[in-house]
């Protein structure tokens, strides 16, 4: 048995100034590169829940005579079932400007407190089996498709997961999800698609059997003969919602801290015959 575990111990020493990402094609800003701190940083707004009631909306829209509350990147009017973000810098809004940094906070860091692997080989008789695994714990990555879930484009009708039926209506005022909104997008990067991405994931489960000396001897034409049958992407063991926790962006900055769900790897059966002359 091998077991391997590591940190990956980083820490960004200068910058000039806070850079954030904006990736080219969305009005996301959704990571933040931080003088003194880790790389992997997820950045956006954190939320206390739902907005309740218009009379509740109607308290946070008097806070500040000049500005909305929180108005969205489409310019939407709050209504009851939305985020509700919170107020970082006491100032009555929340600015979501690209790239403003008055309320926007580290949502969590894509950068595992330990990764690892554990691998092992059992042999018995003319049996051989080995398994792999890999392991991440302790970081975090922002499923953008999960806040999709609440949001609907007449346009580019796409099907939901059954999450969204936990959604906020009049008739399920409790509930912690949102309401669904149509034609609405709201691309802010929220603490609301922020999930624990810790996973423990079987790569590869392989069973070998050698044929018996005495067989080999009876049949008199193969020197070696090995059976071998083996299993790829086994199983993740994870609270991670997503199709897959290591799902990652392609953008170089933002990397394992978005998950632009990533089309997930495929699980595959082998069955092989070696046979040596
Ligand atoms: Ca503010």
């Amino acid at each position: 048995m091998t077991f391997n575990i590591y940190k990956n111990k980083n820490k960004v020493t200068n910058i000039d100034a806070d850079y954030v990402s904006v990736p080219g094609m969305s009005v996301l800003t959704s990571t933040v590169i931080k003088e003194g701190e880790s790389l992997g940083l997820i950045y956006g707004f954190e939320t206390d829940g739902v907005f309740r009631t218009q009379q509740e909306i109607d308290y946070y829209e008097s806070l500040n005579p000049d500005h909305s509350y929180q108005e969205g990147t489409t310019g939407k009017n709050t209504i009851p079932g939305d985020l509700k973000y919170v107020d970082q810098n006491g100032d009555g809004w929340v600015n979501i400007a690209t790239n403003a940094k008055d309320d926007r906070v580290v949502l969590g860091c894509s950068r595992p407190d330990f990764e690892g692997g554990l691998s092992t080989r059992l042999s018995w008789k003319g049996l051989t089996l080995s398994i792999q695994s890999s392991f991440a714990f302790g970081h975090e990555k922002y499923w953008q498709a999960g806040t999709r879930q609440f949001q609907f484009n007449a346009s580019e009708p796409l099907n939901v997961l059954d999450i969204a039926l936990k959604r906020w209506t009049p008739e399920n005022p409790d509930s912690n999800y949102p309401a669904m909104r149509l034609n609405n997008y709201a691309n802010e990067v929220t603490d609301f698609g922020v999930y624990d991405a810790s996973y423990w994931k079987i790569q590869n489960i392989n069973l070998d059997y050698r044929l018996p000396q005495s067989v080999l001897d009876k049949l008199k034409v193969f020197n070696n003969v090995i059976l071998s049958i083996s299993a790829n992407n086994v199983y993740t063991f994870t609270d991670y919602p997503g199709p897959s926790p290591e799902s990652f962006s392609s953008d170089m900055i933002e990397g394992g801290s978005i998950d632009y769900s990533t089309y997930p790897q495929t699980r595959s059966f082998n069955f092989g015959i070696k046979v040596t002359l």
